[in-house]
């Protein structure tokens, strides 16, 4: 249970407690981890503060790239023993899990070329003097991540802090957390001084609250509810701490009469399928011309009534929700819709090889749905496509920004124009054209509107919020 990493050494928490953690396949418990509390959480802060004023500091631009690289390399050469955790952990399909691995070791190569390339600026100024807009990194970050994609999650916070040369303290999702632990495990080996990365393992009440509300840090970065989002940005607020809070989405697949729906429905179904529907980005709406909408629905009901979950290793479409909550949570949105008359058109079904006791959910594709019903405005975080037919252009851009949030939309048609039109007034963070969510993005800013959250993640856009602009102006003669 030496799960804390504070200061480059593995400790248990100082009051001794654990957490079992989970297998979603079964829901039998097959690990522990030590349940860090603000003790911990202080120790872990100034840890990464003392490396952050030590020899860290003087790391060059160029050492800290080859650091991420040497990190890169590393998580490409145990991918599938990672792959295994995280899949363990998670219960999501090992091929998915195994793929997720070159999306984290993408994220360390990405930030190892960027760390010498993301500059200030010099600014032309009065005559005389000579302006620059330094970039600093802003000292101490620390990263509140979930379950649904452990690893990529890490590898997506850490990999840019570290390249611009801040100091860490990771508060991972008790519900999955191992590939995390490894992924800490892995920096140490590429090279990563004591204190730089510090881990607290531990609830998100306790741990979480307490790296929220310390009165040293100085950035917060939080992927999650946004119940605990308004409480994580709250805590920021007493001491102004700067946040970027990604907090899920509902967001849209808008299917026009002359989209290619042949190259449209694969993706159509696998941004709903994928991960189990636990994506902040899944395609959860599929807002479908209402000239077609009788034809096409069809034929996402075959695909859909096709689809079946089970354990890992079964090649199923996809695995177990990650708990019992998140099951009752999505039981609970399709019993009340179904109840208010949305029709549940197709669903995929439980394999014969998934254990009775493990949180799984058999994929489901709605329509009938009311566009003010909860189950198309509120993120559900599971296997379910609300489909919902609209009449034009204007109808379909209207219908896309229904919702409290904002965070892709995914626009299928064949007419350039409109692609352009749609794509400018909808009001969402990332928007895809004939594609959806394609190829894990790593280079692409990514973050919501709204209810999704603010600020900006992935890409060069994270370097910007991870460091601070010091102007520094100078008199010559
Ligand atoms: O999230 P929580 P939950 C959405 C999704 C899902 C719902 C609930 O709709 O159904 O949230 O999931 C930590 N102070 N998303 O309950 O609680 C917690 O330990 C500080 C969208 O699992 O927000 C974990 O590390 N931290 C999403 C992280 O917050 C706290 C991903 C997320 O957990 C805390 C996950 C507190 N008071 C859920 N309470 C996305 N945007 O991708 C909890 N945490």
């Amino acid at each position: 249970m030496d799960t804390l990493l504070i200061d480059g050494t593995w400790r248990a928490s100082r009051e001794g407690q654990s957490l079992d953690v989970a297998d979603p396949c079964t829901g039998a418990p097959f690990a522990q981890l030590a349940r860090g509390m603000a003790v911990d959480v202080d120790d872990a802060v100034r840890a990464a503060r003392t490396a952050f004023e030590g020899p860290w500091h003087q790391w060059s631009a160029a050492e800290r790239g080859r650091l991420l690289a040497r990190m890169a390399v590393l998580v490409a050469r145990h991918a599938d023993e990672l792959a295994a955790v995280e899949s363990r952990d998670t219960g999501k399909p090992l091929v998915q899990a195994r793929a997720e691995f070159d999306v984290v070791s993408r994220y360390f190569e990405f930030y190892a070329g960027a760390a010498d390339k993301f500059a200030g600026a010099e600014i032309p100024f009065l005559p005389g003097h000579t302006a620059i807009a330094r970039r600093e990194p802003v000292g101490v970050t620390a990263h509140v991540i979930p379950w649904n994609y452990p690893a990529v999650m890490f590898a997506r916070t850490i990999a840019p802090t570290l390249a611009v040369g801040n100091a860490a303290v990771l508060k991972p999702a008790e519900d999955a957390c191992l590939s995390s632990l490894r992924l800490a495990q892995l920096l140490l080996e590429a090279g990563l001084p004591p204190g730089v990365l510090n881990v607290v393992t531990g609830l998100g009440e306790e741990a979480g609250g307490a790296l929220a509300a310390h009165a040293d840090i100085d950035f917060i970065t939080f992927t999650g509810s946004p119940q605990v989002g308004t409480l994580i940005q709250q805590a920021a607020a007493r001491h102004h701490t700067p946040c970027v809070l990604e907090l899920g989405g509902k967001s849209p697949q808008i299917l026009f009469e002359d989209a290619d729906i042949e190259t449209a429905l694969p993706s159509i179904v696998n941004a709903i399928i994928q991960n189990a529907g636990q994506t902040c980005s899944a395609g959860s709406r599929l807002l479908i011309a209402r000239s077609r909408y009788a034809e096409w629905l069809e034929r996402v009901a075959e695909r859909f009534s096709d689809l079946t979950v089970g354990p890992p290793s079964g090649g199923h479409a996809c695995g177990p929700l990650i708990n019992a909550a998140q099951l009752d949570r999505v039981r609970a949105f399709v019993a009340r819709a179904c109840g208010d008359g949305v029709q549940q058109v197709a669903a995929g079904s439980i394999a014969a090889d998934a254990d009775s006791r493990g949180y799984f959910y058999a994929p489901a594709l709605l329509s009938n749905v009311p566009r003010d019903h909860p189950i198309a405005r509120e993120e559900v975080f599971g296997p379910v496509l609300c489909a919902l037919p609209f009449d034009d252009e204007a109808d379909a851009v209207a219908l896309a920004n229904a919702t409290p949030y904002g965070l892709v939309t995914g626009v299928w048609t064949q007419d350039g124009s409109r692609q352009t039109r749609v794509a400018q007034r909808v009001r969402s963070g990332q928007v895809f054209i004939n594609c959806y969510g394609a190829g894990g993005g790593v280079e692409l800013p990514f973050g919501g509107f709204g209810r999704s959250g603010h600020g900006r993640e992935k890409g060069l856009a994270a370097l910007e919020a991870l460091t601070a602009i010091k102007t520094v102006v100078q008199r010559y003669e």
